[in-house]
């Protein structure tokens, strides 16, 4: 009743509407949050696991998520997914004779859900499947209180997850040659985004989500050799990121993004042998002109992956 009250004094017009759900004369109408999610205290869980758990007399702290337009007003029980290594997700819940949905978040916020499971039959189990990178998840078990009387939203069930290897791709056929000391002008007018973060091995999250294309180049850099790299946008955000490998599972080497339009990285062979590194220009939207700039001191060597399709071409 407490939050009520201060959900009164804050939203006049929204208390309204709640009040009339919570008397039963709105269904369906949405339910605004009153408190943030808590995850302060959240249960871990992890690749493998089948546990046991309850929502009943579980506090309910949010209604509304990011992915559904509807409330979820019974209590919530929330667990911790620490991701080291990019894999394919499967989370299984089943309700021991209640109606549950299932949420994974990207970060503590409700409405930052990634995706949902809340199935059309009310006591149905519900399923997620979702590929996640490397970095810290919520699983969220809440209730809704639907029309029916007789259908509970609180009781214990089964949370599980399994993990599965995801698909690799090969990257290699897509391998131009750069300039070294020079500027490569590129353009991403019809390419297609494979992937929007590597937010671990790359120093920290970029300041973009790279929802844009990629192109790649590669250097070959002998031992004593040293790369520096820099994207520079007209009209995206600019991500670069320099890999060991053109075929996943690659290891990012570096990147950093110098300021919305513009990011670098830079690679020092330290080794006895020679290595070839990866050069991949990335930005939040497809569409756009770009300027690559790479400065290499040492013995660097503009690479090429020459594809038996594309030596047909030559050769035609
Ligand atoms: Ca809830
Ligand atoms: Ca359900
Ligand atoms: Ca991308």
């Amino acid at each position: 009743m407490r939050k009520y009250v201060i959900c009164c004094l804050v939203v006049g017009f929204v208390c309204l509407s709640a009040g009339l759900v919570s008397a039963g004369q709105i269904k369906d109408a949405p339910i605004l949050s009153r408190l943030p999610l808590d995850c302060m205290d959240p249960i871990s869980i992890a690749c493998g696991d089948d546990l046991a758990g309850s929502n009943i007399g579980a506090t309910n702290e949010v209604d509304l998520y990011g992915c559904i337009g509807y409330g979820m007003s019974g209590g919530e029980v929330v667990y911790e997914l620490i991701v080291d290594l990019r894999r394919i997700f499967d989370i299984h819940l089943i309700p021991d004779e209640c109606d549950l949905g299932l949420f994974l978040l990207g970060t503590c916020d409700e409405y930052n859900c990634l995706i949902h499971s809340d199935g059309i039959v009310p006591l149905d189990p519900e399923h997620i499947t979702y590929e996640l990178w490397p970095g810290t998840y919520y699983i969220v078990v809440d209730g809704y209180i639907g029309e029916d009387e007789n259908i509970a939203f609180e009781c214990d069930f089964e949370l599980s997850v399994e993990c599965s290897e995801p698909i690799w791709e090969n990257y290699c056929d897509l391998v131009m040659e750069p300039s070294c000391n020079g500027v490569v002008y590129g353009d991403f007018t019809g390419s297609a985004n494979h992937f929007s973060d590597f937010m671990d091995g790359c120093g920290g999250p970029p300041n973009i989500q790279a929802f844009g294309a990629e192109d790649w180049y590669s250097v070959r850099v002998n031992p004593g050799g040293f790369v520096y790299a820099t994207v520079l946008f007209e009209q995206a955000g600019a991500a670069l990121w320099i890999f060991d490998s053109c075929v996943e599972p690659f290891d990012c080497l570096s990147f950093y993004s110098l300021n919305y339009t513009s990011a670098g990285g830079s690679y020092e062979n330290t080794t006895d042998e020679a290595n070839e590194i990866f050069i991949v220009v990335d930005s939040n939207f497809s569409g756009g002109p770009y300027a690559l700039t790479l400065n290499c001191t040492g013995d660097v060597v503009p690479t090429e992956h020459i594809t038996w399709d594309k030596v047909k071409v030559l050769f035609r």
